[in-house]
């Protein structure tokens, strides 16, 4: 017969200090969270049109889920605690209603009718990127981004800020937290015009990669050897942050994705000294 030894590690003392330990680390994670992120529950909505109806469309559907737990949830629990077998209850003899069945497959036929109509109106709009002001050919580099303003003559590489990359390397001694947008932050970001349509056309030089920027309410693949669009149009001005959302690599959380929204008059004048100056920087800057 096996003996178990109860004073190792993992017998009653130990693993009252492992549970006191891991209930600590616990707590500590939980204070750090909420004292340093500035994080949110739900989906944001977005400066575009198209994301404000990405964002209500995820509403009704969630509401629509509220409703639905609520009336399943609150008909059984009801009936359990109503015909429970201590108050007397007796079992139903009935095996079959086709009333019933025809209601429970109506219902929610209906309800998916509801819920997809508009959910298809808003997919058709989201896949319509003829007709762009701007067109960006955007292509993702392990580890950084590529853009390519297709009538301006404007290119350059976008890579993670310089304080979030000394940050980030091995003991550098720098405490992240001091560093403002800490691995959100890159050295050149890109550079829209608010109001105009902005069509972005996705590609990768290595291996899959995704451009995400909820602000946008887009998230898109990037996969070499094939282009992908997107498009958006920005009604505010402002910085908006995002990152590559497919698993691309060791540095895949280092190539985060800055897009500024200017108004059109600043993005003149930003193209004009990017022609000047930028896309020769461009052209002479090396690959990874
Ligand atoms: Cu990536």
């Amino acid at each position: 017969m096996i003996q178990y030894k109860t004073t190792s590690v993992w017998g009653p003392q130990g693993e009252q200090s492992m549970i006191r330990k891991s209930f600590l680390s616990l707590l500590g994670l939980i204070s750090a969270s909420t004292a340093q992120a500035d994080w949110a529950l739900n989906m944001p909505r977005g400066v575009t049109e198209l994301s404000a109806e990405t964002y209500d469309l995820h509403m009704m559907v969630f509401w629509w889920c509220v409703a639905i737990g609520v009336v399943v949830f609150g008909v059984m629990i009801i009936s359990l605690i109503k015909h429970r077998k201590s108050t007397g209850a007796e079992p139903a003899t009935f095996s079959h209603s086709t009333s019933a069945e025809v209601l429970w497959t109506a219902i929610p036929c209906v309800i998916l009718l509801l819920m997809a109509v508009p959910a298809a109106e808003t997919m058709i709009r989201l896949e319509d990127s003829r007709d762009p002001d701007v067109s960006i050919v955007v292509t993702g580099y392990q580890w950084k981004w590529h853009y390519k303003y297709q009538d301006e003559g404007v290119e350059f590489y976008s890579s993670l800020a310089k304080p979030s990359r000394e940050a980030r390397s091995k003991g550098a001694g720098i405490d992240p937290f001091t560093v403002e947008n800490f691995l959100l932050d890159v050295d050149r970001p890109l550079v829209v015009p608010k109001g105009k349509k902005i069509r972005i056309l996705l590609t990768s030089n290595d291996v899959n990669h995704a451009w995400w920027v909820p602000a946008f309410a887009i998230k898109r693949d990037a996969i070499p050897g094939l282009v992908n669009e997107a498009w958006f149009r920005a009604e505010e001005t402002g910085t908006f942050r995002g990152q590559c959302a497919e698993l691309c690599g060791k540095d895949h959380g280092y190539m985060p994705i800055v897009v500024e929204v200017v108004e059109p008059d600043a993005y003149q004048a930003w193209v004009e000294t990017r022609n000047d100056s930028g896309a020769q920087v461009a052209q002479t800057e090396t690959r990874p």
